[in-house]
């Protein structure tokens, strides 16, 4: 009887806590919520490009693109912090704000930084299309202030042998990045 009643103060907990984080913003201004990225390469690489993020319902919208790249993917993350002061390895690690691991965007365990990879094609364009369902851009996980990255090498996800790849998907060095700005 103690069990149950434990169980379901417990479940009522993580139910309310669940509704809490997923829901949807009050914004008093008309129109969803919108914030920009403008990447460049604080090293000098000829690579630079636009990101916008639009929120529906517990979902946002990643579009844009980004021009210099060679054919192929390469990571694409937010990163935790809105500071490219020294270049982007400022930005610190991949934005982790639940404490897992490196992941595919459609994993359950992942950070929610994690977006993917970007896929530049034979013209060095890679196009944003994004919909991700933990990114936010309200409360105290919203991306807004921190900073999109984009690597030099693909992101394996999580699932190599390789050091880094639970904690970085060992997508190598940081090419261009962007804070995320408030529209
Ligand atoms: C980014 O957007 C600005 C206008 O806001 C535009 O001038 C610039 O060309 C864009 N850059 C890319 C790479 O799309
Ligand atoms: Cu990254
Ligand atoms: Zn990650």
């Amino acid at each position: 009887m103690m069990y149950q009643m434990m169980f379901l103060a417990s479940a009522a907990l993580l139910v309310a806590g669940h509704d809490h984080t997923h829901e949807p913003s009050t914004r008093t201004e008309g129109g969803p919520r919108r914030a920009v990225a403008r990447l460049t390469s604080p090293d000098g690489h000829d690579v630079h490009g636009n990101v916008t993020f639009t929120e529906e319902g517990d979902k946002v919208h990643i579009h844009g693109h980004i021009y210099g790249m060679p054919e192929g993917e390469y990571g694409f993350h937010v990163h935790e912090l809105g500071d490219i002061t020294g270049g982007c390895t400022s930005a610190g690690g991949h934005f982790n704000p639940h404490n897992k691991d490196h992941g595919h965007p459609d994993d359950e365990n992942r950070h929610v930084g994690d977006l993917g990879n970007l896929e530049f094609n034979t013209e060095k364009l890679g196009e944003i299309d994004i919909v991700d369902r933990l990114i936010t851009l309200h409360g105290d996980h919203s991306v807004i202030g921190r900073t999109v990255v984009l690597h030099a090498m693909p992101d394996d996800f999580g699932r190599t042998d390789h050091p880094d790849s639970k904690k970085t998907g060992n997508a190598g060095g940081r090419i261009a990045c962007g804070v995320i700005g408030r529209l």
